[in-house]
């Protein structure tokens, strides 16, 4: 860790400019003490993080909430976070908008129900398979929440309306909403920043699971949309192995369970994931995962990098993304896309920058507050 905070750390693969760390850096007041990415390097176009509107930082949602719970997470976070203006929220993989369903919910229990929301794609555009959401378990969702299907091409409208208005895009499931969106309006995700959650460009660190490209769920549930998405995004990768150093631990549970309805929901989620998965066990299994996981932080972490956290590190670089048989990867190639990668993030800082967040959710949208 440098001296400023930063996490610094060159890393594989290729990248295409040094990254250099400026540690007054903070482009916008809505970005707060979190400021911009703790990297910065030296291509001719500002990076995305610079062009940011002044005074807030504009954010649609695309979501497959409603199976692993750390969705839910990413969503009460952004709701607290201050500078940030959550102005859509898609589903993707969202058979009949029962996960459209839950995120009403979850806006309702946080008293922020005007943000439009629609339901999106229903299966993989690669294998025109669906993925169910968690029903019939009231530990994670109430039975009475009714399902919130859209018209066909509403979150295609809904997400075509936030790039116009220049919101930076989170894709925090299956890209298919996105790739449909490129072939339906060609050119709009060249538009605005994308930060996706997803990506394996190699093993993660010592210490955490040696887990593989095949347990990227984002990338290969529906591959063909995320080579879609390479080939034609401002793409930042948020990619699995890292992301596995942000943890929900059963010691954030008391402060969770103090954050109102939607954080009560967060941590009884949060339980059940742990006991259903035997979270702990992983835990203690790994020297680089705490005793009491409950669950990994994947999606909050990429809207975070989003919303401008200062405790990623990013870095640019030209990958390609790679097929071995049905698993897709990204390879570094010096003829693949420009891409930015979070390659390390501060993980015990995470944690306290979410529960931070997720804390001021109850307070309803500020431009500048303090966490
Ligand atoms: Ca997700």
């Amino acid at each position: 860790m440098s001296p400023n905070g930063a996490l610094v750390r060159s890393g594989g693969g290729v990248p295409v400019a040094r990254a250099t760390v400026e540690p007054g850096y903070v482009p916008c007041a809505a970005a707060g003490r979190y400021g911009a990415p703790s990297v910065s390097t030296s291509r001719t176009t500002a990076p995305w993080w610079d062009r940011r509107h002044a005074g807030w930082v504009r954010i649609h949602l695309d979501t497959d909430l409603g199976g692993d719970t750390d969705d839910a997470c990413a969503l009460a976070m952004l709701l607290g976070w201050p500078g940030v203006q959550l102005v859509g929220i898609t589903t993707t993989a969202d058979p009949g908008g029962r996960r459209a369903g839950y995120v009403a919910h979850c806006l309702k229990l946080a008293g922020r129900d005007g943000i439009p929301v629609a339901a999106g794609a229903e299966v993989s555009l690669t294998t025109h398979r669906s993925a169910d959401p968690i029903t019939g378990d009231e530990r994670y969702w109430p039975a009475t929440i009714p399902a919130r299907p859209s018209p066909p091409g509403a979150a295609l409208d809904l997400l075509d309306r936030s790039i116009q208005g220049e919101a930076t895009v989170v894709a925090i499931g299956p890209y298919t909403n996105l790739a449909l969106l490129e072939v339906a309006r060609p050119g709009r995700l060249g538009r605005v920043p994308v930060v996706a959650m997803g990506g394996w460009t190699g093993p993660p660190d010592d210490g955490l699971p040696a887990w593989g490209p095949e347990m990227d769920w984002n990338v290969q549930f529906d591959s063909r949309a995320a080579q879609l998405l390479a080939a034609t995004a401002v793409l930042t990768l948020v990619t699995l192995p890292v992301a596995l150093k942000a943890h929900l631990r059963a010691a954030d549970l008391p402060r969770l369970r103090a954050c109102g309805p939607l954080g009560q929901l967060l941590a009884r989620q949060g339980e059940a994931h742990g006991e259903d998965h035997d979270m702990a066990e992983l835990g203690r299994a790994h020297a680089g995962l705490p005793d009491d996981l409950l669950n990994f932080h994947y999606d909050p972490v990429a809207c975070a990098v989003a919303a401008g956290w200062n405790g990623a590190t990013i870095e640019e670089r030209r990958l390609q993304p790679v097929l071995d048989g049905e698993v897709l990867r990204f390879q570094p190639d010096q003829d693949g896309r420009l891409m930015s990668v979070v390659v390390d993030l501060d993980g015990a800082g995470f944690t306290q920058t979410w529960l931070g967040a997720v804390e001021l959710t109850q307070r309803g949208p500020s431009p500048s507050g303090a966490f």
